[in-house]
């Protein structure tokens, strides 16, 4: 059984700190600016509801060496929030946020860096309250190093706290590729979140056949910039997490009405940079890009 330390308390977080109390592991969140010693945290799934209580952490130092650091963040927070820890390197992180591109070189630095990519949709109903509002699966691997990437991939055991995890937020797989899946994910987020903030709706306003040609338009480009990906797979991907999440606020709607950055950048931004580089045609994600940012940062 490992120590856990979850950073970050949004609708997530707050998923993967109440299932890993529930099975009993030993869980402190950290939060730097917190107001007191502990914190309770709630979650609604089903009109059922449960509560927890967890001891607050303010530094590093205040966490048993043997932790695993579970960081689940928004992506923008990333660099800022790992400059402030000071972690070992040598300290097993787990890093789940959306999009791709955040802190990579400051990551690069650590000896185990796991991604945890998850399709459940849920939102913060309040700062303490997270409302699980279509369950998803998430997907966990060691995350390898640029050099790594094109090589064939080796099989990787699991850590041995993979099942702790494993058992607090179901179905979770492990994954020997997470990079594919995050680049999955990443077409799954630049599909639906761009388009549900400009329909100012929940997920499933995506079913609605005047999305159809962006859907398509967007999950093609994000394939062209990838060999391993298949458009259409991405699109049958895409319409299953709209369907899955149908009640759902998107993370990017909710920083919108929040007034908080959003995920952009690291998002259809990623993608339109890549683009450049490869010198890909992606002129969806570029414009949705640009709608979002004018949108959410106006001049
Ligand atoms: O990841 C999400 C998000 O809102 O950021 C999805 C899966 C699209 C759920 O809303």
């Amino acid at each position: 059984m490992a120590n856990w330390v979850v950073v970050g308390t949004g609708a997530l977080g707050t998923l993967w700190a109440l299932g890993l109390q529930r099975a009993q592991h030993t869980v402190q969140i950290y939060a730097r600016q917190a107001e007191g010693a502990n914190i309770t945290l709630s979650r609604t799934y089903d009109q059922t509801t449960e509560s927890a209580t967890f001891p607050v952490i303010q530094s590093a130092s205040e966490a048993p060496a043997d932790a695993v650091w579970l960081i689940i963040v928004k992506a923008w927070q990333l660099e800022p929030l790992l400059t402030d820890l000071q972690l070992p390197r040598r300290q097993p992180v787990i890093i789940s946020h959306n999009g791709m591109g955040a802190a990579d070189a400051m990551l690069s630095e650590f000896v185990s860096v796991y991604d945890l990519v998850t399709t459940h949709g849920a939102w913060r109903q309040s700062r303490t309250h997270s409302l699980h509002a279509g369950l998803g699966q998430s997907w966990f691997g060691l995350r390898h190093a640029k050099e790594q990437e094109d090589e064939t991939l080796r099989t990787i055991p699991a850590p041995p706290w993979f099942s702790d995890l494993a058992a607090a937020l179901p179905p979770l797989h492990w994954c020997d590729d997470i990079e594919l899946k995050r680049w999955e994910k990443l077409a799954i987020n630049c599909a639906i979140n761009p388009l549900a903030t400009l329909a100012n709706g929940v997920n499933g306003v995506l079913r609605d056949e005047i999305y159809a040609p962006k859907l398509r338009a967007i999950c093609e480009e994000i394939a062209n910039l990838n060999p391993k990906l298949d458009a259409d797979q991405l699109l049958t991907q895409v319409r299953e997490v709209i369907r899955n999440t149908a009640g759902n606020y998107c993370s990017m709607l909710q920083d919108k009405h929040a007034k908080r950055p959003t995920e952009i950048d690291f998002l259809n931004g990623f993608v339109c940079r890549e683009g450049e580089r490869k010198n890909v045609a992606t002129r969806t994600n570029c414009e949705l890009a640009e709608q979002i940012t004018a949108l959410t940062c106006p001049q």
